[in-house]
Order: structure tokens, then sequence, then C-alpha cells
């Protein structure tokens, strides 16, 4: 009788330390499945392929104007100031401007593109307006570099820059010293290729 109840205890024993270890298997083989399956999606990432695709793009992409494809915020815009989209719409002709709500020092305009961009060149248009005139400032890139602006010309002809292509996310134009009643840009043209 002793016997047999040892032998059902060690039974017992046997199948409670094997269900336990199953178990602990069992979560083990679904926390490592569950890892690989991260591991596959982070490798599928939208944000990885379109990358791949941009630098496969922007070695045969037509380099143009992106400053529409951009998302455009500013420090402020003035209030009377209906159509501060228009400065980055393509066309520094219109009527259809960029104004700070006030004229003091460090007001500024940002482009931020949802893909990286490939940019080489970028134009300033001042206000058209002679008496309203940018007389410093600076281009911000997201990538840390700067590059001075000086004096744009006063009657709204555009002031370019050219660089070797560098890629960013965003620019940024500020505006240190200006004269007039308001402060602003006509236009802003970048040249680059933004992937799509
Ligand atoms: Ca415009």
């Amino acid at each position: 009788m002793v016997a047999n109840r040892t032998v059902r205890l060690a039974v017992a024993g046997v199948v409670l330390v094997s269900a336990v270890v199953a178990a602990f298997m069992y979560l083990r083989l679904r926390d490592t499945a569950r890892v690989l399956r991260n591991e596959v999606t982070v490798i599928r990432r939208p944000g990885i392929t379109r990358t791949r695709q941009t630098a496969t793009k922007v070695a045969g992409a037509k380099v143009e104007n992106i400053a529409p494809f951009a998302t455009v915020t500013a420090s402020s815009v003035g209030e009377s100031d209906r159509q501060a989209g228009g400065v980055a719409d393509g066309d520094a002709g219109d009527d259809d401007a960029w104004l700070a709500a006030s004229d003091a020092p460090g007001a500024w305009i940002k482009l931020t593109w949802d893909l990286p961009a490939s940019i080489s060149a970028i134009e300033l248009y001042d206000l058209p307006n002679p008496s309203d005139n940018v007389l410093a400032g600076s281009l911000q890139f997201d990538d840390g570099e700067t590059i001075p602006v000086p004096a744009l010309p006063p009657n709204g002809t555009a002031w370019r820059t050219n660089f070797a292509p560098k890629a960013v996310r965003s620019v940024t134009f500020r505006i240190d010293r200006s004269q007039g009643r308001q402060t602003g840009l006509a236009e802003i043209m970048v040249y680059g290729v933004v992937s799509k």
C-alpha cells in the first residue's frame, strides 16, 4: 500500500512538474514568436521602405521648387494677411505674401516636408514694396547648419543661395533685421527633390 501511494505521489509530482515546464515553455515560445513578429514588422516599416525609395528616386529625379509640397508654419501672421500660405505656392509674382504680425527681430517662417528632401538652392523674395525690406537674417536647416542671409533686393527680385545637395526635413528662414512697416516675404522657393 505504502509503495503504491509513493508511486502515485511520484507520478503526480512528475505530471505537475511536466505541466509547469510545459506552461513555461509555451509562454517562452509565445513570447519568442511575438518578438520575431515584431522584428518582421520593423523591417517592413513604411518609413524605412520610403527612405530606400527616396534614395532611388533622388538619383534620377528632376530638381524643382519643392516649397509647395511643404507644411508651412510661421512665428506669427499679421491679422490682415489672409493669404499667407501663398508665400510658398511657387508664384513670386502674385499678390500673396507672408506678413509677420510684428516687425520685431526674430520672426520666422518654416517649411517642413513629410519625407526627407534633398535640396541644393533656395530663393527668397522680399516684399515688393521698396520701403519694407529684410536687412539681415538666416536660413536654418534641421541638420544644424545655418546660412547667413544678407539684405534682400528691396524691389522683390530673388536672392538666391546655391549649396551642395543636402538631406533635410525642414528649412527655417529667420529675419534678424528689417526696415519699414511690415516684415515678411513675398515668396520662398526651395529647389530639390522630395520623395513622393
Ligand atoms: Ca505666391
